[in-house]
């Protein structure tokens, strides 16, 4: 029989699906969050001073301060999503914790809402919802109701990671060109597959396209990526898509035009200050408002959820997990 090893203590932040928590109970010491309340200040730190594994989620905010407090027997945070921008990467190094995230099985899920936005907004369609459901439907009209097409139309990906291709593909099928800004061009045989046209001056690329769709990771090189100046190069008929972080947008100002009507219309499943949402943009139709939910399937939880097992897993038999971060990738 081999050794009795004492079990890790893994501390969950979130409520996670019922299946990932029974495994987790089997492999793990772990605490898990059953009314998934999300932690205070305090009870971060509490935990942070207990675990040997924090499996914190986006709600959770990671930084100095809070990292500083960690007891000595803190060596992994096994992150349950694919951003990493609420942990201060570089004070857990310096620490000498681990991180790692669940990138990858997010993809598909994160394509296909940003593929519904780039369809909801210039088709009008919680507009029409709303209509419906309010009682103000009167039947047909061959003026009511219309919308954009968007076969034919210009889409730029600000971008090109596993999402941005997978909306790139998925952008292909509805007939819009694609266009990309990327820190690196991607391999040639994926320009040549999704017919995508490079620009290294995002500048340049907002001036031309019809719709813009943010899949670049939040990092301080991408806060307020589009901001107010950027914002301006966008042609009064863009739509702007947001399934990545609101912070990559100045959102006051994107919200500024959207009032001024200097911008057509936009879909946003994630905000600068969530939950709080720009009063501006829940008074506007032109607008889709989503409450992140980019990557909210069952399956894709599962698969997360896996995913954070496999690296606790691996780290606690002493090897390096698989998604391990490293503040050079962000
Ligand atoms: C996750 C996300 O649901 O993985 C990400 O980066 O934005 C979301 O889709 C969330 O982060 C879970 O922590």
């Amino acid at each position: 029989m081999a050794p009795h090893r004492k079990k890790p203590v893994v501390i969950v932040t979130r409520k996670l699906p019922d299946a990932i928590e029974t495994r987790m109970m089997e492999l793990f010491d772990a605490k898990l969050n059953l009314d998934d309340h999300k932690l205070g200040p305090a009870e971060l730190i509490e935990a942070m001073k207990v675990a040997d594994v924090l499996v914190p989620t986006v709600t959770d905010r990671i930084d100095a301060g809070i990292l500083s407090q960690s007891g000595p027997q803190l060596k992994l945070i096994a992150s349950f999503g694919t951003g990493v921008d609420h942990i201060d990467l570089k004070t857990a190094r310096q620490r000498g914790i681990t991180v790692t995230n669940t990138p990858g099985v997010l993809t598909e899920d994160t394509a296909d809402m940003t593929m519904a936005l780039i369809l909801a907004v210039p088709r009008r369609l919680a507009e029409g919802e709303r209509l419906v459901r309010g009682g103000n439907w009167h039947g047909w009209s061959p003026t009511g109701m219309l919308g954009h097409r968007i076969w034919g139309k210009r889409l730029g990906i600000i971008g090109m990671g596993r999402i941005g291709t997978a909306v790139a593909r998925r952008a292909r099928g509805f007939g819009l060109a694609v266009h990309y800004h990327n820190r690196r061009r991607v391999h040639p045989d994926t320009e040549t597959e999704l017919d995508a046209t490079y620009w290294e001056s995002l500048d340049q690329m907002l001036a031309r396209v019809d719709i813009v769709s943010i899949n670049c990771p939040h990092t301080p090189a991408t806060y307020h990526l589009l901001s107010a100046r950027r914002l301006k190069m966008l042609r009064p008929h863009a739509f702007v898509v947001n399934t990545s972080r609101g912070e990559v947008i100045d959102e006051n100002a994107l919200a500024r035009m959207l009032v001024a009507g200097e911008l057509a219309g936009a879909g946003l499943d994630v905000f600068e200050n969530e939950p709080a949402i720009n009063p501006k943009l829940m008074k506007l139709d032109n607008v889709v408002l989503l409450p992140h939910m980019g990557s909210a399937t069952i399956e894709g939880r599962m698969d997360m959820g896996e995913k954070v097992i496999i690296n606790i897993k691996t780290f606690v038999d002493g090897h390096s997990p698989p998604d391990r971060v490293l503040e050079a990738m962000f």
